[in-house]
């Protein structure tokens, strides 16, 4: 392989770059293994440069890099572009969403597992329609942010969903987004910042209801069985029973959702 220069950025790229938009799926149909093998391949003939954006697959593309950034850490550089979705295609057309907020499960009291969770913006007018997601990934610190692509001004429920936690609203009312501008919202200082009051709290602040495996918006006895079945197997890695994020299935996981499922906690929305 043959390296170059990148610019002034002092980078040594390969001569020959991993097109990574038909991984995305826009193409036809594939498969992320597949796709993970052909990039990993790219890694071991030299390739250290990929090519990709956010409309590659909506995500899925630049999703399957960042698993490739797990597994080679430092090794390669990654080029992407943003905003396609834009309209106008203006920098001014986004709205950023810098979010806060702890997943029980995963929160210790004082740091967190980092875990990726979805937002969501629904109208605050019923039907409650959803407008906008953004994937967001929170840090240890549950901080995290993500861009809305379309929003138009107005009023907005932020709505978190994680892999195994209960879907969590955003306070009665809603909140006020200014196409363009950022919004800011930290769930774990208040318990009023969740609708309903939805949240627990640990160590002084509020988390997101962990448990709800089967993501039917209720902590309930399909949970508890789903994390049972994953125990009795010796399950590991990564698993929607893995209530607290440490990589096992085992009574801690089993503990986190029963309390909750004697509090019958499930989803407030308005
Ligand atoms: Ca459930
Ligand atoms: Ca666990």
């Amino acid at each position: 392989m043959q390296y170059r220069e990148l610019g002034r950025t002092g980078w040594k790229v390969s001569s020959l770059s991993f097109g990574a938009w038909a991984i995305g799926g826009d193409w036809g149909s594939v498969n992320d293994t597949e796709s993970l093998e052909a990039l990993n391949r790219a890694i071991e003939h030299g390739v250290n440069f990929f090519d990709t954006a956010d409309v590659y697959g909506d995500g899925r593309s630049e999703q399957l890099l960042a698993r490739l950034r797990s597994q080679h850490p430092g090794a390669f550089y990654i080029a992407t572009k943003a905003g396609r979705r834009l309209d106008p295609h203006t920098a001014e057309g986004y709205n950023r969403a810098n979010l806060t907020a702890f997943v029980e499960g995963f929160y210790n009291g004082l740091i967190m597992i980092p875990d990726t969770v979805t937002a969501y913006l629904h109208q605050s007018i019923s039907p409650y329609a959803k407008i906008d997601s953004v994937k967001i990934r929170l840090d240890s610190l549950g901080s995290g942010n993500g861009k809305f692509f379309n929003t138009p001004s107005g009023t907005y429920y932020i709505v978190i969903k994680h892999r195994n936690s209960i879907e969590t609203w955003s306070k009665a009312g809603g909140e006020a987004m200014t196409k363009g501008s950022s919004v800011t919202y930290n769930f774990t200082n208040d318990s009023s910042k969740a609708f309903g009051n939805n949240m627990k709290k640990v160590n002084n602040k509020w988390c997101i209801y962990s448990g709800d495996v089967n993501q039917d918006r209720y902590v309930n006895l399909t949970d508890i069985t789903l994390i049972g079945n994953d125990a009795f197997n010796y399950s590991t890695g990564y698993r929607l029973a893995d209530i607290n994020g440490d990589g096992y299935i085992d009574l801690d996981d089993l503990t986190i959702c029963d309390n909750n499922y004697y509090k019958s906690v499930s989803t407030k929305k308005p």
